[in-house]
């Protein structure tokens, strides 16, 4: 086996810039990044396609063609030794006659786990396992969390005011952020898998939480709502689309969703729950009955789903927290000041949980923008 070069970590950081353009949009599968170089020149690249398909290391060889004979393949995830959708890779990569493989990630897919090495070597073919590794396993983290810890990564996002507010008591949407901010939300939404309110917010603001960026339309991320009661009315934007895309709503006998208290009348006037169920499931929504945390998000990764946006309320952020599933926290925080009859976020800037390092900042307009990832 040779060593790793420096031209190695150059040329594999190709590939995650590759792999990193389509996080978020070939799911199920990863998004891999796959460069051919030939006498330290690239010759052929590709990333997965959008969807999942095709793999990256099929679309590279193509691009190389003869080239490939005798190169190096630089791939961010294990090639795929499984007849799934689309042939082996590594098969593919024996047939064009590469020398050697470079891979940052083994794949911990149960098809694949160690096997894809092993085809590569019985041929004949070098091959370098955890080159970059970190930096590959951050771009694979949604895919390896689902893989691995058989749940979504999930993502806390949180806009602040500057006194620490996430709303007004009995007001709609309170605009604590601007336009950027916004936007970039939208640019999140597409990127995830799944999207989650709390019933609170979900009744408060009655958002569609779709995506509404031109060109992105179709890349609405399932939608999910906590709501213990079924409390969430037919008539919400979000039931009102739900053939569209998918709304699934989490009804819970358990307290880690115990919204509102006042509510309970509310639902009792509404009809019991079996009868609220069929309502919703006539509207084209799913209801999922899950009795902690945890149950919810081995649900959701069973459904393939590997990254969840949690965009509040404040409970909703708070059993994310106090039940430990939070990986990562995107804080925005405007210039206002919303004052009398705010609703508290559970954090700001100045009070961000324990167990969270500061990635990346910027400034949005007037908004500060923060990136915290959960330390490993
Ligand atoms: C690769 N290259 O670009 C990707 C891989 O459903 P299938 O047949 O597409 O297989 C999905 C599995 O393939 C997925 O779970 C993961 O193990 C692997 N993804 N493999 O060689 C790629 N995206
Ligand atoms: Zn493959």
């Amino acid at each position: 086996m040779t060593e790793p070069t420096r031209d190695d970590e150059r040329f594999m950081a190709a590939a995650l810039r590759l792999a990193r353009r389509n996080v978020g949009f070939t799911s199920t599968n990863p998004s891999v990044g796959c460069i051919i170089v030939k006498n330290g020149t690239i010759v052929g690249r590709a990333v997965t396609a959008p969807g999942g398909r095709p793999h990256a290391e099929a679309q590279a060889l193509a691009d190389a063609g003869e080239k490939a004979r005798g190169a190096t393949a630089y791939v961010t995830l294990e090639p795929c030794s499984h007849h799934g959708k689309t042939p082996p890779c590594a098969d593919a990569l024996i047939a064009s006659g590469v020398a050697r493989v470079v891979v940052s990630v083994l794949d911990p897919d149960e098809r694949v786990a160690g096997r894809g090495v092993v085809m590569l070597r019985d041929a004949g073919i070098a091959v370098d396992i955890g080159v970059l590794q970190r930096d590959g396993e951050r771009v694979l983290e949604a895919y390896l969390m689902r893989q691995r810890m058989k749940r979504p990564h999930v993502t806390l996002k949180l806009a602040v005011s500057a006194d620490g507010m996430i709303g007004r008591k009995g007001e709609g949407q309170v605009r604590i952020t601007g336009a950027i901010s916004r936007a970039q939300v939208q640019v999140l939404r597409a990127e995830t898998d799944a999207i989650l309110v709390g019933i609170g917010t979900a009744r408060a603001d009655d958002p569609e939480l779709t995506v509404r960026l031109q060109g992105l339309e179709d890349r609405s991320p399932v939608r999910i709502v906590l709501d213990r009661r079924l409390d969430l009315p037919v008539g919400s934007k979000l039931v009102r689309s739900a053939r569209t895309v998918p709304l699934i709503v989490v009804a819970t006998d358990a307290d880690f969703l115990s919204f509102g208290g006042q509510q309970d009348e509310m639902a009792g006037r509404r009809g019991d729950h079996a009868t609220r169920r069929a309502a919703l499931e006539a509207a084209g929504a799913e209801v999922l009955e899950a009795g902690s945390v945890a149950d919810l998000l081995t649900a959701l990764a069973s459904r393939g789903i590997s990254s969840l946006l949690a965009e509040g309320g404040a409970r909703a952020a708070r059993a994310f927290l106090d039940a430990g599933f939070v990986d990562r926290i995107l804080l925005f925080t405007g210039p206002a000041i919303i004052g009398e009859g705010g609703i508290p976020s559970p954090f700001d800037r100045k009070s961000v949980p324990a167990g969270f390092t500061l990635r990346r900042a910027a400034r949005y307009g007037d908004d500060i923008f923060e990136d915290y990832e959960r330390d490993i």
